[in-house]
């Protein structure tokens, strides 16, 4: 936000705001008074953090939402933009999977408890539109990836666990590696750089009751992407699959028309985004591998 020229960018990290303490984020609202507000934030995790903690994933984002919504609307916040995720589709949602799918059937459980929180997180934007007449909106992005992630070996979405297991395996001279599941689902992948371009974009392009999925439109197999990790990282060993591990939903690529029609693509290739997500790597590692 602050290379596109905006000049009072405020983002108290979470040491500084627990955005699941009710009064802190009252207090912190009506001595900050933002005129915008995008809600990022958000307990996430990859599938097995997800499958591990649904407790912490549903009570964490829905104090969080709650209090961040409640507190936007006591203070006359008038434009505000909530991410939601690409989970709160039903699992076997039609592919590419429209804005409309939302609510038609039953979701993935290793992220029901995120999904749910998240619907409610939806729902909670539209309440406000059409009772209290605020433009806020919300959007729904796929699988994100890329500087700045969480690379914890059991935590970390598909990407950031790939980069520091082949990273690993190559400086070790390890000759064989094991992924998780069977290599098989399909995944979508968007640069954090290129929804934050999306944020931005729809905050001044869009004001409608619907949400905006944001993605690529082009998914590829688990299997795909580990040989593109791999050839970035330079890793040539064996890759094995474990399937005993969980594989969650088969698919999940979005129908990218909506944003799309507005004006908006994304810009950054998935090898290329790997390849600078890869470099925030090494550079970050003994922090980042905490
Ligand atoms: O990114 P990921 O953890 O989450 O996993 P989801 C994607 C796929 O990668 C699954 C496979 O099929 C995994 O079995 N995989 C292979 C691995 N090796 C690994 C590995 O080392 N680590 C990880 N993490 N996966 C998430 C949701 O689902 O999607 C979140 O859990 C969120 O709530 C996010 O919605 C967008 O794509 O399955």
């Amino acid at each position: 936000m602050e290379r596109e020229g905006f000049t009072d960018v405020v983002g108290p990290c979470s040491a500084q705001l627990d955005l699941r303490e009710r009064r802190a984020v009252l207090d912190w609202f009506a001595s900050t008074r933002p005129d915008v507000v995008v809600l990022a934030a958000a307990r996430v995790g990859g599938i097995k953090a997800n499958a591990a903690r649904p407790t912490e994933f549903l009570s964490d984002n829905l104090r969080i939402q709650v209090n961040v919504l409640d507190a936007a609307l006591e203070h006359g916040v008038e434009r505000l933009l909530f991410l939601g995720s690409s989970c709160v589709y039903p699992k076997f949602a039609d592919q590419p999977i429209r804005e409309e799918a939302l609510l038609t059937g039953a979701l993935e459980p290793t992220n029901d408890a995120y999904a749910i929180a998240k619907i409610a997180g939806l729902l909670h934007v539209q309440a406000v539109r059409r009772q209290h007449g605020l433009p806020w909106i919300s959007a729904m992005p796929t699988n994100l990836y890329g500087p700045g992630d969480n690379f914890h070996p059991e935590h970390s979405h598909v990407l950031a666990s790939l980069i520091r297991r082949f990273h690993e395996a190559r400086t070790a001279g390890a000759r064989r590696v094991v992924n998780w599941g069977t290599g098989t689902p399909r995944r979508e992948f968007l640069h954090v750089d290129d929804l934050a371009r999306a944020c931005l974009y729809l905050l001044e392009h869009y004001d409608a009751d619907g949400s905006v999925n944001v993605g690529t439109g082009t998914d590829l197999t688990i299997r795909e992407a580990a040989e593109l990790v791999a050839e970035v990282v330079g890793y040539q060993g064996a890759v094995e699959w474990d399937a005993a591990q969980p594989d969650g939903t088969p698919r999940k690529v979005l129908d990218i028309s909506r944003i799309t029609t507005l004006g908006w693509a994304p810009r950054i290739g998935l090898r290329e985004g790997i390849a600078e997500a890869y470099a925030w790597y090494v550079e970050h590692r003994a922090s980042a591998a905490l």
